[in-house]
C-alpha cells in the first residue's frame, strides 16, 4: 500500500503534471490543495518540504520530492519496472531530458508565463511571453510532424511534463489553431487510460 501525498494547486500546470503520471501510472495519491493567494506555501511547514516554497511537493513515505520534473522522474523510476515512462536506453533517456529542459524553459517562459498574466493578474511581460510560447509551439510543431509521442514510439514523461501549459495555452491568449500536429499529440495525451485534465478557467478555451 502506497502512502503518497501530492501538495499542489489546482490551476497549477507544473502540479498537474504530477496528479496525471500518479493517475497513468494509477497510483492512489492524497492530494492536498496549498493556499497560494494566502500564502501558504512561504510558511515555515511548507518551506520544510521545499526551500524554494513553490507547488508541487510530493510525499512517499519518508520521502519528499519537489519540483515537478524531479517528482516524475521519481516515480518513473519507483513505479514504473517497464520503464516504458523514462526509458534506460542512453539516447532516449537524453531524448526524454531534452524535453524536461524544454518543459521547465520555453514552455515556462512562454505559455505558462502568458498564462500567469491572464489567470493570476503576474506582472510579466506578456506580449514578450506570446511570443516565446509561439516560438517553441512552432518547434513542437515540426518535431511532432510524423511522430505520435514526443520521444519515441510511446508516452513518456517528456509528454507529460509538456501536456498542460500546452493544453491551457489559449487561457494566456496564445491560440493553437495554427499547430494541428501539436493539437493531435494533446488529444492523444487526453485519450490515454488514466488521464486526468487540470482545471479550466474562466479565461480559458482549453482543451
Ligand atoms: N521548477 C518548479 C516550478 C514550480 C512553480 O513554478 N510553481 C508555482 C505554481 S505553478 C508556484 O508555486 N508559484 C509560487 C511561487 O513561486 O511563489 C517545478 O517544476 O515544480
Amino acid at each position: 500500500m502506497n502512502n503518497i501525498t501530492l501538495y499542489r494547486h489546482a490551476l497549477s500546470g507544473h502540479s498537474h503534471r504530477a496528479q496525471l503520471l500518479l493517475s497513468l501510472l494509477g497510483l492512489d495519491a492524497t492530494l492536498v490543495d496549498v493556499d497560494l493567494a494566502s500564502g501558504e506555501h512561504k510558511q515555515a511547514a511548507f518551506l520544510a518540504k521545499n526551500r524554494f516554497g513553490q507547488v508541487p511537493v510530493l510525499e512517499d513515505g519518508a520521502a519528499v520530492i519537489a519540483d515537478s520534473n524531479a517528482i516524475l522522474v521519481y516515480l518513473a523510476l519507483q513505479y514504473d519496472a517497464s520503464r516504458t515512462w523514462l526509458p534506460d536506453d542512453p539516447l532516449a533517456a537524453a531524448e526524454v531530458q531534452r524535453f524536461l529542459s524544454t518543459a521547465a524553459g520555453q514552455v515556462a517562459s512562454g505559455p505558462a508565463a502568458a498564462r500567469l498574466v491572464n489567470v493570476f493578474g503576474a506582472a510579466l511581460d506578456h506580449q514578450r511571453a506570446i511570443a516565446v510560447a509561439h516560438n517553441v509551439l512552432n518547434v513542437l510543431e515540426s518535431h511532432l510532424n510524423g511522430r505520435e509521442w514526443l520521444v519515441g514510439s510511446k508516452p513518456t514523461i517528456a509528454d507529460v511534463a509538456n501536456y498542460a501549459y500546452i493544453a491551457h495555452a489559449p487561457e494566456g491568449d496564445v491560440s493553437l489553431d495554427n499547430y494541428p500536429h501539436v493539437r493531435a499529440w494533446l488529444g492523444r495525451i487526453a485519450s490515454l487510460p488514466g488521464f486526468v485534465p487540470m482545471q479550466a478557467t474562466a479565461v480559458g478555451l482549453a482543451a
